[in-house]
Parts: C-alpha cells; sequence; structure tokens
C-alpha cells in the first residue's frame, strides 16, 4: 500500500518529509491539506494529529505526526533502499546522526524558524515583519553557525564524512532562508557555503526544491 502524506509541497516541515523520501526513493501520494480554507482544523484532520498540523505520514495501520519523526521512521523502515540516512551499520556514527539531528532541532531550528515566520508567513497574512525579531534571531543564527563553519571544516557533512537526516533536516528552511537578505550568513562562511552547495546538488534536494515556491506568488 503505498504511503500518504498529508501536507502541501510549499511547507517546510512537508519537503523535509518529501526529501527523506525521495532519498529512499519511496513512492507515496501527497494528500493536500489547504490550511487557507482551515483543513487542517477539520475533525478528520486532527483524529490524524491533534496539533492541527501538516505533515502527517499514513502508511497502513499506523499514523505519524512530526516532520523529524516521521523521517526518522521512514529512514529506519526502508534502510535497505535509497541513500542510507541513518548509518545503521555503525553504532557510533548512527549516534552522531543523533547528536546532530537534534543540534538542527534544538540549536538551529529555534533561529532560523522566525526569521522565515516573519519574512514569508507574516507577509502572506497581512501583517508587517517585525525587524527586531529577525534581529535578534539573525544574531542567535550566525553563532550556531559559526559552530558549523568549525565542524564543517574537518568534516565534509555535519556528522561526519556522510550524508545523513542531520544534514537533510536543514534543507526546507535554509532553502527558504537563502531566499532572503541574509543568505550571506550561508555564503560568508566557507564550509557552511561549500556544504550548502554540496546537499542541494542531491536529486532527491533538487526535486523537492521544485514545489518550494511560497512567497514566489504574492
Ligand atoms: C511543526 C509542524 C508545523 O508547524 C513538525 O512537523 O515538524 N514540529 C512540527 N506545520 C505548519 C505548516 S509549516 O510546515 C502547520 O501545519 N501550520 C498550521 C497551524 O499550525 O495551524
Amino acid at each position: 500500500m503505498v504511503l500518504k502524506l498529508h501536507g502541501l509541497s510549499v511547507s517546510t516541515n512537508t519537503a523535509r518529509v518529501v526529501a527523506c523520501l525521495h532519498e529512499k526513493d519511496v513512492d507515496f501520494e501527497l494528500v493536500r491539506v489547504d490550511l487557507f480554507a482551515r483543513g487542517n482544523k477539520e475533525p478528520s484532520f486532527l483524529a490524524k494529529n491533534p496539533f492541527g498540523q501538516i505533515p502527517v505520514l499514513e502508511d497502513g495501520d499506523i499514523t505519524l505526526f512530526e516532520s523529524r519523526a516521521i523521517t526518522s521512521y521512514v529512514a529506519e523502515k526502508f534502510k535497505e533502499t535509497g541513500t542510507d540516512l541513518i548509518r545503521h551499520e555503525s553504532f557510533d556514527e548512527a549516534a552522531l546522526v543523533k547528536v546532530w539531528t537534534e543540534v538542527e532541532s534544538q540549536q538551529y531550528h529555534p533561529a532560523i524558524c522566525p526569521i522565515i515566520y516573519e519574512f514569508f508567513g507574516k507577509p502572506v497574512q497581512g501583517l508587517e515583519p517585525d525587524q527586531a525579531v529577525i534581529d535578534a534571531n539573525l544574531e542567535k543564527l550566525e553563532k550556531v553557525l559559526n559552530v558549523y563553519e568549525a565542524k564543517l571544516s574537518s568534516t565534509k557533512y555535519l556528522a561526519g564524512d556522510f550524508y545523513s537526516l542531520a544534514d537533510l533536516h536543514h534543507f526546507p528552511y535554509t532553502f527558504y532562508f537563502m531566499k532572503t537578505a541574509w543568505g550571506s550568513a550561508i555564503s560568508d562562511r566557507p564550509h557552511v557555503k561549500a556544504w550548502w552547495d554540496d546537499i542541494t546538488s542531491r536529486p532527491a534536494l533538487k526535486k523537492v526544491a521544485e514545489g518550494m515556491t511560497f512567497g514566489e506568488n504574492q
């Protein structure tokens, strides 16, 4: 039975899962959830995710939400196909993948998410972006990127010399961030830039990027 992913291709958290499904060569059906029509607050959707957020993955009898938990499930379930994103053959490498997926969620995401929300999310709702919020979070993001620059000067990818879920998880928010005026935070750091150029040249990520047109038609 084909996997069903409820979400939107422009949504960052949906794109995180789509990227993983492409890397694993797994077929899936994208079921559109219209956030503007509040389709995510309908009882039928709340039965799948009580927090009323996309994405949601349905695989036979199991229904999952939280994009990072979904990618872990997909990477584990389909570990024999496509790219090995979790280094399942090495206990130590697998542990390092977990460290750097946590870094994305605990350090990188809290800084980059408000910038993307202010820049892209607020105008869609007819609200004015708050530059003070952007500036404060840019400062936080730069500090995280200084750590990344040092790390990526000794290993090609975040968890080691192998591409993993840790790198992939950064893709959606960074993709939109590079469309803002502050992309130099990435491109002025040579090792971070080389890492970003490398991961965005992957066919799986190029394919996801085609659907990430948020903010382009407003
Ligand atoms: C966040 C999901 C989320 O914010 C995850 O899956 O990683 N931690 C969760 N989804 C947004 C769309 S942006 O991709 C959403 O559904 N917003 C609508 C709402 O909150 O009402």
